[in-house]
């Protein structure tokens, strides 16, 4: 098998959030060293730099949706990034940025699926289920929305990203970590019938049971797509995060997690989100995700 080329996509912008700082995040991973830590596991990478789009004008939400317009610019440019290089024929790390962002992804990602005849899977890492609507949501920003968006549950300009609406459904969905479900939110993941492992099912059976649950049902023919969403860490481990869920994942059960995947073989594309220097400690958070990244791409302390 030829050498896996990876291509770092920067999309410096927080947009979607509730909290500034976001925007940094793909600096920050890039000052952790992310680049020659994948180089270390004899894989290529290409940084592709960042993409460009609107400043955050800050202003409060329109309808139920704050900035939407910004957000659909650069939700645009990530789709178009994104599948480029997936039909390039290489692995694309999404550097955010707020969680929006996955919109464009998960579009660009899903549009290839069909386009190659593959199976979709998408592990969604977070503390939170990001399925609220205009109607549901509390905030209005938009990084609370991406999952709804992708399933069609949302505004044209966002479900309409990409060549088919909606990209993906539900049941290509396992969300892994979720401990904070708005109350309208929680009516529409059940209505969706969206595969959740919350942590009291991640404290019941274990890390172990849940991934082997989670990746169940893949064969070679699977695309597997992996959201990740910093705030899925515990934050005494991941400060570095807007919006700290307390009940998270810890290193061994956050490393077990990135190593199960990793052994599964079939990783195709990353988005690495909400990473906030600017409630970081020393890029210590960021530091934290290259670690957990480099277990994505095979690194093991296993000795058998
Ligand atoms: C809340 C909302 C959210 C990330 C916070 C929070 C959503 N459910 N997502 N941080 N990554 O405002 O919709
Ligand atoms: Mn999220
Ligand atoms: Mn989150
Ligand atoms: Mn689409």
């Amino acid at each position: 098998m030829s050498k896996q080329t990876i291509s770092l996509i920067g999309v410096p912008t927080d947009i979607g959030a509730g909290h500034r700082g976001a925007s940094m995040g793909p600096e920050a991973m890039r000052v952790a060293n992310l680049a020659a830590k994948l180089e270390q596991r004899g894989l290529q990478v290409i940084d592709r730099g960042n993409l460009h789009g609107p400043l955050n004008p800050w202003q409060p939400p329109v309808d139920g949706y704050r900035h939407l317009d910004e957000v659909v610019a650069w939700n645009t440019a990530v789709y178009t990034a994104i599948h480029q290089e997936l039909q390039s024929g290489r692995l694309p790390i999404m550097l955010g940025g707020d969680h929006c962002l996955a919109i464009g992804s998960i579009s660009a990602v899903a549009d290839h699926c069909r386009e190659t005849g593959k199976q979709l899977r998408v592990l969604w890492l977070d503390a939170h289920s990001d399925f609220n609507t205009a109607e549901a949501t509390p905030s209005g920003n938009i990084h609370g929305m991406p999952v709804a968006c992708l399933c069609g549950r949302g505004p044209q300009v966002l479900t309409g990203i990409g060549n088919t609406s909606p990209a993906i459904t539900p049941d290509v969905i396992r969300q892994i970590g979720i401990r904070s479900v708005d109350y309208g939110e929680k009516q529409l993941v059940r209505e969706a019938n969206v595969g959740i492992f919350d942590m009291r099912r991640i404290d019941e059976d274990g890390m172990k049971r849940v991934m082997e649950q989670a990746l169940d049902g893949m064969d070679d023919n699977t695309h597997l797509h992996v959201s990740f969403d910093v705030d899925f860490l515990d934050p005494s481990i991941a400060p570095g995060v807007g919006t700290t869920v307390r009940g998270g994942p810890g290193y061994r059960e956050a490393q077990l997690c990135m190593e199960m995947i990793s052994d599964s073989g079939r990783l195709a594309s990353l988005d690495l989100v909400e990473l906030n220097p600017a409630f970081d400690r020393r890029n210590a958070t960021a530091k934290l995700a290259v670690d957990l990244i480099e277990s994505l791409f095979g690194k093991s302390t296993l000795i058998r």
